[in-house]
């Protein structure tokens, strides 16, 4: 699966022609993976009709906790459901850093996510300073437990911060090592379940090392940010995926 994060970009002329643009490049791969567009909320209503029969599903990058209430500015994971949206993305480290989400907080999102019928794609990672400190498992092992309720049933991201947005991913050797452990951690958390629950890996994916990780053992797919903003940047991620 090949999630594109389009973060905090995208107005409705250039939002539409991203979308066509996939869905043209869809047409011409044979036997492509699932892909996922989550643009801005303001895009949603605009993109969701001009997913029809394009193989693309509509994701959301958050979602309150509440159904309703007196929440300004929020938005309700029945209000992204009503819009056609299936997967929505809880928790990344953009979210957690500069909206203050905490672990109990996701967890709370994701269960808002589930009861409208959505799939959560939960985001953990450590932090370059964990990460020196050698405190990478532990960080991650304490987001897992926090944010994911007993009843999980959606996807895991992992994004460690420090490859986000550089242009580097992880080493793949740094990756594969990561998904033992949250395969680990998932199976011992949820048993039998947390066997088959997909993980992402997300953090600088691009066209040029897409091949390198998309094959790691426990690597169900990728996340991807900057380069899910060009069809000619994220079609050759897509088809690593095949
Ligand atoms: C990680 C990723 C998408 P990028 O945040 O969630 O972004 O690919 O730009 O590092």
């Amino acid at each position: 699966m090949i999630v594109g994060n389009w973060k905090m970009n995208g107005l409705s002329a250039p939002s539409r022609a991203l979308v066509s643009a996939i869905a043209d490049g869809l047409r011409a791969t044979p036997n492509p993976p699932p892909v996922v567009v989550c643009p801005p909320f303001t895009q949603l209503a605009v993109l969701g009709p001009l997913l029809n029969g394009t193989g693309i599903a509509l994701g959301a990058q958050d979602c309150h906790p509440a159904p309703s209430g007196p929440h300004t500015g929020d938005i309700s994971a029945s209000m992204l459901a009503e819009l056609g949206v299936e997967y929505v993305i809880l928790g990344h480290s953009e979210r957690r850093r500069d909206h203050g989400e905490l672990d109990e907080t996701v967890r709370e999102k994701a269960l808002a996510a589930m009861a409208a019928g959505l799939t959560p794609i939960v985001c953990v990672g450590e932090s370059a300073d964990q990460r020196a400190a050698g405190e990478y498992q532990d960080a991650v092992g304490w987001q897992i437990k926090g944010s994911l309720p007993d009843n999980f049933n959606g996807i895991v991201a992992y994004e460690p911060i420090w490859a986000i947005g550089s242009g580097v991913p992880a080493p793949v050797q740094d990756i594969a090592d990561m998904m033992g452990f949250l395969r680990a951690e998932l199976t011992r958390q949820f048993g039998e379940a947390g066997k088959t629950t997909r993980i992402l890996y997300g953090g600088s994916v691009s066209g040029r090392d897409a091949s390198d990780i998309l094959p790691i053992a426990e690597v169900g797919g990728a996340l991807v940010g900057g380069a899910s903003l060009e069809a000619d940047a994220f079609l050759p991620i897509v088809r690593a995926a095949i």
